[in-house]
């Protein structure tokens, strides 16, 4: 996990100021990579607390193809309610707390289609981009063409983009497929990313690329290989400077280990199949996400 701290430390160093869409003003660098080994443990970060239950959620959300916050929000999961909420508030011009805007979104299923959701995003893409299931396909070519070098998803759609609450920051994956002396052949996953809240949401989004990767690894009975990030503009936001000197400070923990209990197939997983095990942490660094 040092790779990642040195990354923070790099932007820090290195990364100017640079105005943004969200006001809040990053320093900023553009080009970086990272790379994990999933055989050394589950890359979740030690330095402070990540909160595995809510990247859980999300990446089953993806799979099942959700574009609708309602299923993350009965979950408790509110890591993509700002966007719905900000539209709602500024639409209707009614001052209503997140906490009333969530509970509407649960208790009314009219209100939650009109007002939680977020266009093609993400889900609609891995599972429906015109018509096409990549993820189905993606199964099936790890399975029966490992060594194909097209196992590619993209979730960057030209001609949906501008419907889509956010455009995707993670926005393609790419899978490989490797023999080993002894033992079973590994995956391998790239993501390509490109725009990188470092503090906030890098980490949640190599703990999701890292449980893909095991998910699809639990699928095709390959083990689990190499994890690679590859960013564009990475950034710090103003606001997370303070977050992050404290975090260098801190010495990492061993990381913890991830087990998954088969399902019948990539779209039946829920977090009652994935184990977490030893994770020991520094306490959370509570920060502001830029909307
Ligand atoms: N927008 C911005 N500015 N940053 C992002 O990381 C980001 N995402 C998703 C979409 N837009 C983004 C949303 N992902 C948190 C984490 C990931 C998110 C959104 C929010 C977050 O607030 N995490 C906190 C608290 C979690 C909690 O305990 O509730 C944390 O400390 O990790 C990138 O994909």
């Amino acid at each position: 996990m040092q790779t990642y701290l040195s990354y923070l430390s790099r932007i820090l160093h290195e990364g100017t100021r640079t105005p943004d869409r969200t006001g809040t003003g990053t320093l900023s660098v553009f080009g970086a990579h990272l790379s994990f080994d999933l055989q050394q443990g589950f890359p979740l970060l030690t330095t402070k607390r990540v909160w595995m239950r809510g990247i859980v959620a999300e990446l089953l959300w993806f799979l099942d193809g959700g574009t609708n916050i309602c299923p993350l929000v009965e979950q408790g999961v509110s890591i993509w309610t700002d966007w719905p909420l900000r539209r709602y508030r500024e639409a209707t011009g009614e001052a209503i707390s997140q906490d009333d805007f969530e509970q509407r979104i649960c208790d009314d299923a009219d209100f939650a289609a009109e007002w939680g959701e977020l266009g093609p995003v993400y889900g609609k893409q891995w599972r429906n981009f015109d018509g096409v299931d990549q993820l189905a396909r993606l199964v099936e070519g790890l399975r029966f063409n490992p060594h194909s070098r097209r196992h590619l998803v993209s979730a960057w759609h030209p001609a949906q983009v501008d419907a889509m609450a956010l455009p995707p920051c993670h926005y393609a994956f790419q899978c490989h497929v490797e023999s080993v002396p002894d033992g079973p052949d590994r995956l391998s996953l790239m993501w390509q990313q490109r725009s990188v809240d470092s503090f906030l949401g890098l980490p949640f989004n190599m703990a999701s690329y890292a449980l893909l990767t095991h998910l699809l690894a639990d699928q095709t009975g390959y083990a689990p290989g190499m994890l690679h990030f590859s960013g564009g503009n990475c950034h710090i936001y103003e606001n997370h400077r303070e977050q992050v000197r404290t975090q260098l400070q801190r010495t990492p923990y061993a990381l913890p280990t991830l087990t998954v209990d088969t399902a019948p197939s990539l779209f039946d997983y829920t977090p009652e199949h994935i184990h977490l095990h030893d994770y020991t942490h520094h306490p959370a660094l509570p920060a502001p996400i830029a909307v």
